[in-house]
């Protein structure tokens, strides 16, 4: 672990010189192989971790089972004040937590920040919902009978998460299973292990002061050998997903082979279309987030951007603006008025590069951006293409990455129409201020994306609604509304309290 005296953070989340082991199952320990977490910033190494083995993520599960013996027999409001603590306990490690994420994912500290904030939210969510894991009473057409639904918690979820949101991911699906009566065990990203360390220690240290088995949070690290060890295990009854279409289309096969349960939260590839009707300042503003912020590397930000004709030039001009202000606010993620940050590694440079190069091959015209910067550390220019066909294979697939596609349309309809013209169907916005224009776009013939803004970002979006998408984004809902389902297994219940049997749909048997 480094040992800068800038880094004292590190300290203080309990992450030691000495040995930095990644599996805990109840006690901490790992004897896989070492990897090295990198700082994006200066592609230097901030800490070598010992991964777990198959076997230990296979014991993890074990522990994991065991915990749930005790966990599910907790009344959920219990469950739900072990929430609120760990709520308190990322409260107290706010600025620590988003440092580290900031650190080893690359993020700017203030959205590192929000990421913690993030799970600090779904934990307020996850205490109300304990008192409301309500199920529904249904007439019997039978004389003294009476039709009741119980949600059940459902075992032990997986959790594989991806590196983008090292923490948040984890914190949604995390809190909403424990309260549901779930255990979890975790694999976070293999390039992120500091942080899942850290985020384990901060939830398993709640548990135990409760009397509680830490392993009810327990965390695997590795590669897909142990991300696969979950996937095929019968013990695990749910597997949520963050990643690509691609991994999460095998985990979705897998999982079904075994008839498991998977939350699928694949690749987007959203597009927020600018009407002559919509307040063009505002979109423009709320566009360079969409594209720029966390340097293009969430699954919400925007990689099309949908423009009517009448409003092109103009639009296309404060954007380049707009992307100019952010070019003199590109350093370390942790320093103060840094606004855009580094590529999370060397990879991510080389798919940039590799999308920029097919996107002249196809004739694309580059706008802005488009080269590495020559610095250390994974940072490259924030990028606009125009000029490529709708259906080329950059437009149509996902890079993770601030590259934004420009079309031009002439019609809502035809901007609707590019809109679903893809594969994935995660996010998507809508600037308009016309009633007409906004009925259409969230109505039937609208956005086919489980996301459906108007007059805001693609990105961003509240724990208090369901977050997931539809088509190749694999269909799962995490975080709020009804997405606590997910977690949990429905017992239609029958009870006849009457004294004699009777057949439904009026049948005799006599
Ligand atoms: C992700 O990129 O994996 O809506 C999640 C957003 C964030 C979550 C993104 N709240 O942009």
């Amino acid at each position: 672990l480094v040992t800068d005296s800038k880094y004292g953070f590190l300290k203080q989340l309990g992450l030691t010189t000495e040995k930095n082991p990644g599996l805990f199952d109840g006690r901490w320990g790992g004897s896989g192989k070492v990897i090295e977490s990198v700082s994006p910033a200066t592609g230097k190494v901030i800490a070598k971790v010992r991964t777990s083995t198959s076997e230990e993520a296979n014991n993890a599960i074990a522990e994991s089972r065991k915990a749930w013996n005790q966990w599910v027999l907790l009344p959920a409001p219990k469950r739900g004040e072990i929430l609120r603590q760990i709520g308190m306990e990322l409260r107290n490690n706010i600025e620590p937590l988003g440092r580290l994420v900031s650190l080893e994912m690359g993020k700017i500290l203030p959205e590192a920040i929000g990421e913690i904030q993030e799970f600090i939210d779904v934990c307020d969510y996850a205490v109300g919902l304990s008192r409301m894991l309500g199920g529904s009473i249904i007439h019997s057409e039978r004389k003294s009978h009476i039709i009741l639904e119980q949600w059940n918690p459902i075992g032990v979820v997986g959790v594989i998460s991806a590196f983008n949101f090292p923490v948040a991911v984890y914190g949604w699906n995390a809190a909403i299973a424990m309260v549901c009566g779930d255990t979890v065990v975790w694999k976070g990203a293999p390039t992120t292990p500091l942080t899942s360390i850290a985020t384990t220690k901060i939830v398993a240290q709640v548990l135990e002061r409760n009397g509680l088995p830490g392993s009810v949070a327990s965390l695997v690290t590795g590669g897909s050998d142990v991300g696969d060890t979950i996937v095929n295990d019968t013990r695990v009854p749910l597997v949520s997903f963050t990643g690509s279409t691609e991994v999460g289309k095998n985990v979705a096969l897998k999982v079904q082979q075994r008839f498991g349960k998977s939350l699928l939260e694949l690749g987007g590839n959203n597009a927020m279309i600018v009407t002559p009707d919509g307040n063009l300042d505002m979109a423009v503003q709320t566009a360079v987030f969409s594209c720029v912020g966390t340097t293009g590397q969430r699954c919400t930000s925007t990689r099309r951007l949908i423009l009517h004709s009448r409003i092109k030039d103009e639009f296309l001009g404060k954007l380049k603006a707009g992307f100019k202000s952010i070019l003199e606010r590109i350093g370390d993620p942790l320093d103060d008025n840094v606004l855009y940050g580094p590529l999370h590694n060397q990879q991510a440079v080389d798919k940039y590069k590799q999308t920029i190069e097919s996107a002249l091959q196809n004739g694309g015209k580059i706008e802005f951006g488009g080269q590495q910067i020559n610095r250390a550390g994974f940072y490259v220019e924030p990028t606009i293409i125009s000029g490529l066909s709708p259906k080329v294979e950059i437009v149509q697939k996902e890079t993770f990455a601030p590259i934004v596609y420009i079309f031009e349309v002439d019609s809502l309809t035809d901007a609707i129409a590019l809109n679903n013209d893809v594969s994935q169907g995660l996010s998507s916005a809508l600037f308009s201020t016309k009633l007409e224009d906004i009925s259409l776009w969230v109505g039937p013939l609208g956005s086919d994306c489980g996301i459906v803004n108007v007059n805001i970002g693609t990105s961003g979006a509240e724990i208090g609604g369901a977050f997931g998408g539809e088509k190749a984004t694999g269909g799962g809902r995490e975080c709020g509304s009804d997405s606590w389902k997910n977690y949990m297994r429905r017992s239609t219940i029958t009870i006849n309290h009457g004294s004699e049997i009777t057949l439904a749909q009026g049948l005799k048997f006599e």
